[in-house]
C-alpha cells in the first residue's frame, strides 16, 4: 500500500522517469524558505557559490528539515522503499536575466553509485516554468542505459563539468515541468533532462534533493549520506550530522571535507579537485 502516491502515479514514474507536479507545502511556506535563503545570501555578501551549493542541508537547519520533510519522504518511500538516505542536495539557482542553463544529461553519469536507484526531489522555491527556464524531461529515456557524455566546462552550464549527452536528443519529445513555489517534481537518475536560461526579471530557485536506498554503494571512494527514514542495515555510507545552527563552525569544516571528497568523485579524470576551483564555479 503506497504512502502518498497513487498506484497510477508510481506507474507513471516507472514509465516516464519523472512525476510532476506534487504539492509539498503551501506557497507562503516556500516563499518563507526563499526569504531565509536570501537573508543568508545577504549576510554572506552574495549568492551561495562553489561548495556552498553542494550538500547545503549539512550547513543550515531549514534545509536539514526540508530533506526530512514528511511529504517528500512519503513519496520517495513509494519509489525507493522504506530505508532512505539523502545522498546529496544542490541548489539550482538561475538569476534574473541569467544565461545559466543545464545541458541535456543523465544524472547518473559521474555520481559513482552502484545502481540507478536514485530519485531526485526538485523543490521549487519560486515558480519554475517555460518562461524562466524550468527543467524539461524526455519521457521514457531513463530506460536507456548510461549514455556517453562529453565535458564542456561551459561556465554558464550549471552542471559540475558542463557535461552534455554526446548523442542526438529528440527535443520535440521534451516535457517542461511547471511548478509553483512549494511544489516538487521527482525524477529518475537516468532520465534525460535539461533546462534553458532564465530571461525573466526574477530568480528561479530549485533545491534538488538526491535520495537513495540504503543498500546502494559508492564505487569511486569513501562517501557519506544522511539517514532520513527507516534503518541503515548496510552502513555503506558514513553518517552525517544534523546542523543545529546556521553555518555551525564545526560542521563547516566537516562539510568542506565531505564536499572535497565528493568533488574528487564527481570531477575524477579532469584535474579539478574542489567545487571552489575557478573551473568549477558556475552560474
Ligand atoms: O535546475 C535545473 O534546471 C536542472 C536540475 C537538474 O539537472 C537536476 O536536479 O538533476
Amino acid at each position: 500500500m503506497p504512502k502518498s502516491l497513487t498506484e497510477a502515479q508510481i506507474a507513471q514514474y516507472r514509465e516516464d522517469g519523472f512525476l510532476s507536479p506534487i504539492p509539498v507545502m503551501g506557497e507562503d511556506e516556500a516563499l518563507a524558505l526563499r526569504a531565509k535563503l536570501e537573508t543568508i545570501e545577504a549576510e554572506m555578501g552574495g549568492p551561495l557559490r562553489g561548495d556552498l551549493r553542494h550538500k547545503t542541508h549539512l550547513l543550515f537547519p531549514f534545509l536539514a528539515d526540508l530533506v526530512r520533510h514528511r511529504t517528500i519522504l512519503d513519496a520517495i518511500e513509494d519509489l525507493l522503499g522504506p530505508d532512505i538516505l539523502c545522498w546529496s542536495s544542490n541548489f539550482f539557482i538561475k538569476e534574473a536575466a541569467d544565461p545559466a542553463f543545464v545541458s541535456w544529461h543523465q544524472d547518473s553519469t559521474y555520481w559513482g553509485l552502484s545502481a540507478p536507484d536514485v530519485a531526485t526531489a526538485w523543490v521549487a522555491l519560486t515558480p519554475s516554468n517555460a518562461e524562466n527556464g524550468a527543467m524539461a524531461m524526455i519521457p521514457g529515456s531513463h530506460k536507456f542505459d548510461q549514455m556517453p557524455h562529453r565535458d564542456t566546462f561551459d561556465r554558464h552550464n550549471l552542471l559540475t563539468r558542463g557535461q552534455e549527452i554526446a548523442v542526438e536528443v529528440d527535443e520535440s519529445q521534451a516535457v517542461v515541468l511547471n511548478l509553483r513555489p512549494g511544489e516538487m517534481s521527482l525524477h529518475h537518475v537516468r532520465v534525460v533532462h535539461g533546462s534553458a536560461p532564465n530571461p525573466t526579471l526574477d530568480r528561479r530557485i530549485g533545491f534538488a534533493i538526491r535520495y537513495i536506498p540504503t543498500r546502494l554503494r559508492q564505487l569511486e571512494g569513501e562517501d557519506s549520506a544522511t539517514l532520513v527514514r527507516g534503518e541503515d542495515r548496510f552502513h555503506h555510507f558514513e553518517d552525517e550530522p544534523r546542523p543545529r545552527i546556521d553555518m555551525d563552525p564545526e560542521l563547516l569544516a566537516l562539510h568542506r571535507q565531505i564536499a572535497e571528497r565528493n568533488a574528487r568523485i564527481l570531477y575524477r579524470g579532469t584535474g579539478v579537485t574542489s567545487f571552489n576551483d575557478p573551473a568549477a564555479i558556475r552560474g
